[in-house]
């Protein structure tokens, strides 16, 4: 085992789906440990810093947590297999990576804990079989289910938005649905970084739990199988008669992919501007010194960002981390001849994301050491 990686994870888990997939697509050799295991509080934890999963453990006993910096590791080192060289192609790949970890979060919590019915069970077992045989099994397992109902108030799902929620995912996944018709991955015949950002909602929860995985299959037939093939160490796309290997040629975006990116922009570019807002207040009166955590949430009370969508007014929590994603976007823009820019800038304007360029906080964020933090 020692040659092999080890990936802690649990199958319900949101981010684990996207480096567990990174992994089986990039043929890396790894075998997947609970995080309830033993093995994850005394060994890992405290190289990981916060007990979140994903976590990777290499054979040389380095611990990666993060499910970014886990697909880091292995792009840096590898000479970047899915990372597309081509500008417009990059920009897009790393914004499927940020909206993808960071903006479906509202539909993957509504469809995992508003449909008890049909989900209940199914999560029962699977946040049981996350806890050991040891004792207050069950009061671990209670605490955690709770724990995770209140995430999906945090991102923005309250009592009386959840017709919203559901229309604003039902466009996205028939524009997706229109899309992945055509290719089978997004930009075209191989994963891009964005493939598996996307992945992280769109598997463990709206590709897995049962109520979102009905609709999918009903609704949704190509993003179902990519959500398949996703977790394919194979192309897996035997529906495609003349496929090809490789990204679309010349940079193309088509269509259907701006389609989808226009719905995403509908509250992903509110929330982001709104949280940008929020952040920046907090980070004005407390002025974290360089390294210090930058930490999921502000804190209680600090952290509400209110935004509308199409009339709706939504409150949700103001996360760091989607601006440190965003930087990785904004770094690689600045760097790109005024041409280039210039052909980003008028495709960005199309899907109606051009905004999310010029959103900054006022201080940098890194990751270092396994932590998120100010810079
Ligand atoms: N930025 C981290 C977030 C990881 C994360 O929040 N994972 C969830 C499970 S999908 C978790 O461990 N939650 C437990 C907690 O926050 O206590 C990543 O991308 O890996």
């Amino acid at each position: 085992m020692r040659d092999k990686y080890t990936l802690y994870g649990i199958p319900h888990s949101l981010y684990t789906g996207r480096a567990r997939a990174y992994l089986i697509k990039n043929a890396i050799p790894f075998r997947e440990v609970s995080c309830g295991h033993e093995s994850f509080k005394t060994n890992i934890v405290p190289k990981a810093k916060l007990a979140t999963i994903p976590v990777l453990l290499t054979p040389n006993g380095q611990v990666i947590r993060d499910g970014a910096a886990i697909i880091e590791h292995f792009e840096n080192s590898n000479g970047r297999p899915c990372r597309p060289e081509s500008p417009r192609h990059r920009i897009i790949s790393d914004l499927f990576d940020v909206i993808g970890a960071e903006g479906l979060l509202r539909p993957a919590m509504h469809y995992r804990w508003n449909f008890p019915t049909e989900n209940l069970d199914f999560l029962t077992y699977h946040f049981l079989n996350a806890q050991t045989m040891a004792p207050h099994r069950q009061e671990k397992t209670d605490h955690m289910m709770n724990k995770m109902r209140f995430a999906g108030r945090m991102f923005g799902v309250s009592d009386t938005n959840h017709k919203f929620v559901e229309d604003l995912y039902m466009q996205f996944l028939r524009a997706l649905d229109t899309h992945l018709a055509t290719v089978p991955y997004l930009l075209g015949w191989k994963p891009c970084i964005g493939d598996f950002g996307l992945l992280a909602p769109m598997f463990a929860h709206l590709g897995r739990d049962p109520k979102p995985l009905a609709i999918m299959q009903r609704e949704a037939i190509h993003v179902y199988r990519w959500v398949e093939r996703m977790n394919s160490p194979e192309q897996d796309a035997a529906e495609f008669f003349e496929a090809g290997d490789d990204f679309l040629s010349e940079d193309l975006i088509p269509n259907t992919l701006v389609e989808v990116l226009r719905v995403l922009a509908k509250d992903f570019v509110p929330e982001t501007l709104a949280a940008s807002v929020v952040i920046n207040d907090w980070l004005a009166n407390n002025n974290p010194s360089v390294g210090t955590s930058a930490s999921r949430y502000l804190g209680q009370g600090d952290s509400k960002a209110e935004f509308i969508v199409d009339d709706q007014s939504l409150i949700a929590g103001a996360q760091p981390y989607r601006f440190y994603l965003l930087q990785r976007v904004q770094d690689y823009f600045a760097t790109l001849s005024s041409d280039d820019q210039a052909n980003v800038l008028c495709l960005l304007e199309r899907c109606g994301l051009e905004t999310v360029l010029e959103i900054t906080l006022d201080r940098r964020l890194g990751h270092q050491d396994n932590l998120d933090v100010w810079l």
